[in-house]
Order: C-alpha cells, then structure tokens, then sequence
C-alpha cells in the first residue's frame, strides 16, 4: 500500500511556520507588524488541564467586556493581502493518508485592521482540507505545539471519544487512525472543553470524502462558514459573546467579505461546484448565489437534487452547524455573482463574496449597486 506524504490538499498557500502572523495564511498582513504569541494567561477561560478540567471563568462576564475590536466592513485589505485561496484540489489517489497536524496558538487577520488570538490547526483557519475516497484510511498525528490543551475530533471517523479525542497537553502527541467508510464533507474540530471557546476561536476545518461518482467540473471550490465574537485587538474571542450567540461576523474562510474583496473568477457556462461546511460554532447557513439556481444539490451524504432528474433547481443549501454539502451550477451571462447566506442579517457582517463571471471590471459592475 502506497503512502503519500503529509501534504494537506489545501493550495495556492503553503502553511507557515510557527510563530507567524496567522493572518498571512489566510488574509494575509503581509509585513504588518507580527503580534507575537500571548502570554498562557491569556486563556483564562480554557483549562490547561485537559478534558473535565475546564473552568468556563467566561460564564456571567459581560458582553464586550474588555474593549472588544472592531471591524470596519467598508474597510479594504492592506496592499499584498491575498485571499485565502478556495480551489479545492482532487483527492490524491493514494488510499493511505499519513498526516501529522499541529495545534497551535497566534495572532492573525480576521478583517481588514482587525487581529485576533486565533487558535489554529497549522495555523489555517479553517484548518487545512483534507480529501479522500470511501475506503481511504487517514492516520493522522495531532503534535500539540501551543500552550494549552488541545484534541480533535474528525467527524469522518467512527471511533471512541474518550480515546482518540482526548485531551493532550503542549507537547505531547496522540495518534488518531481511521477509515473513511462514508462519503461527505465533514468537520473535524478541537474538542477540549470549552469546546465553544475552541472552535470559536478557530480550531475546526474539513475532511471531504468523495461520492464515488463524483464527475469531473470546471471549478471545484471549498467555503467554511463560521462566526467570529471578538474579544479585545490580538487577543482570544469573547466566550461570554460565543455563549450568548452574539457574533460580531459570519465569514467564508476565515475573514470578513473575503472574495468579494478578492472575486473568484470563472467563465460563463463553466461548471462550478461549491462544497459547502457550516463550522458554526452556532450560526446556520443558507448558501445561496445571486443569479443562478443550483441544479444539483449533494446534502449531508445524499443527492437531493440532480440535472438528470427532471426540470427542479434549487435556490440555496441549507445547513445547521457542523453539516455539509455541495452545490453546482453555472453562469448564463458574463457579470457579476455575489454569495451570500440568505440568513440576511449575516451578508452585512461578513458573510459576503463575489464570483466574476467573464472579463468584467469588478468595480465598474458594482459601480450601480
Ligand atoms: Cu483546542
């Protein structure tokens, strides 16, 4: 059985090194002032003492409290910004994947101007992709390289969880095996109480594991939907924010109109397919695109929607936190598409992007709206 190497299938943007600015990985401050790493005592919500051990000191705390950042949505990125690229590339081939991923903790961008204490997996938020078929077996190696305890639950796996998603304490490592037996797109998250705090500040990510039919598109493109609740510039996120669901953004990737400050581009008539993961920790999602229909839907591991089927489309992908799909489509006319998650209040906050279909100057087109 071959074995392929450790490389994540997440592209355009290689992993950076520890201690970097988290931001530049996937909103890049390119040569922004790099916030170290905080003080443990930053965490006072988190235990460091692993599963059972947590003290949620956060519960009954004011909303805000600690002069919460800000985020300006008519904001624009800083010169050599960079999107966090949302081509998700095809699954390897290879039927044994051998991964090691790091939790970690670090300062990244979160909107233009604004940072925050992210907790990460190889410091991506969302942490990288991963992709196989059904049968593949993963076996990953979570090296917990930050400063408090961490663990991570996949839920592409069937395995115990007071085994394998235990907590682990900084340096240590757990190995944790599985075989893909379903096909879907799956989140993986820490799962150290509080588990809200965790994934809240940016410890979740994807596995896809490919329907078996699966065929061949022009674009094939991955969104991760969560929420930010910001705590104070560079430090972790209010978790009596996170407990009242009172988020300050719902973003794709990790950061605030992320594509529609930098428009994904593609052509009319080519086939797009979006798979879509809603991370929550707390909010739905109701992925839809302005001015196209769907005519093909793939929810929660099934087809509900298929162009062979007869003459149906389908306006938006509904999912509630920690569920899944895909949809396709394609563009009539050369223009401009924004998403969005039709839960209206959340596009103003954040949950904006853009596609471009043809050669059409995005600033002009927008120039009537
Ligand atoms: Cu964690």
């Amino acid at each position: 059985m071959s074995v392929d190497e450790a490389v994540p299938v997440e592209s355009g943007q290689a992993a950076v090194s520890r201690r970097t600015v988290l931001g530049a990985t996937f909103g890049g401050i390119g040569a922004a002032t790099l916030v170290g790493v905080a003080a443990a005592t930053s965490w006072p919500e988190s235990s460091g003492n692993g599963a059972g051990g947590a003290v949620a000191t956060g519960v009954g705390t004011p909303i805000g409290a600690g002069d919460s950042a800000q985020i300006d949505v008519t904001a624009a990125p800083a010169k050599g910004w960079e999107a966090r690229d949302p081509v998700l590339p095809p699954a390897s081939g290879e039927r044994e994947h051998r991964i090691t991923i790091a939790a970690r903790e670090g300062v990244g961008e979160v909107a233009p101007g604004t940072t925050q204490e992210l907790w990460s997996f190889d410091d991506l938020v969302p942490g990288p992709v991963y992709r196989g078929r059904v049968g593949d077996r993963f076996a990953f190696t979570l090296a917990n390289e930050g400063q408090v305890g961490h663990s991570i639950d996949f839920h592409a796996s069937k395995v115990a969880w007071d085994d394998k998603m235990r907590t682990i304490q900084a340096g240590e490592t757990l190995d944790y095996a599985f075989e893909a037996k379903h096909a879907g797109i799956f989140m993986y998250h820490c799962g150290t109480p509080p588990v809200l705090h965790h994934i809240g500040n940016g410890m979740y990510g994807a596995v896809v594991i490919d329907p078996p039919d699966l065929a061949p598109v022009d674009h094939e493109l991955i969104f991760v939907q969560s929420e930010l609740y910001l705590g104070p510039d560079g430090q972790p996120g209010d978790l009596a924010k996170m407990e009242q669901e009172a988020w300050d953004a719902v973003v794709f990737n990790g950061y605030v109109n992320q594509y529609q400050h930098s428009p994904i581009r593609v052509e009319p008539g080519e086939r797009v397919r979006a798979w879509v993961l809603d991370a929550g920790p707390s909010e739905n999602c109701s992925f839809h695109v302005i001015g196209t229909i769907f005519d093909t839907v793939y929810k929660e591991g099934a087809y509900r929607l298929r162009p062979d089927g007869g003459s149906g489309g389908s306006q938006a992908l509904d999912l509630q936190p920690a569920q899944g799909g895909f949809v396709e489509f394609t563009f009539d006319e050369a223009g401009l598409y924004p998403f969005v998650t039709h839960k209206f209040a959340n596009p103003g906050k954040g949950a904006l992007g853009m596609f471009q279909a043809g050669d059409v100057d995005p600033a002009a087109a927008a120039a009537g709206h």
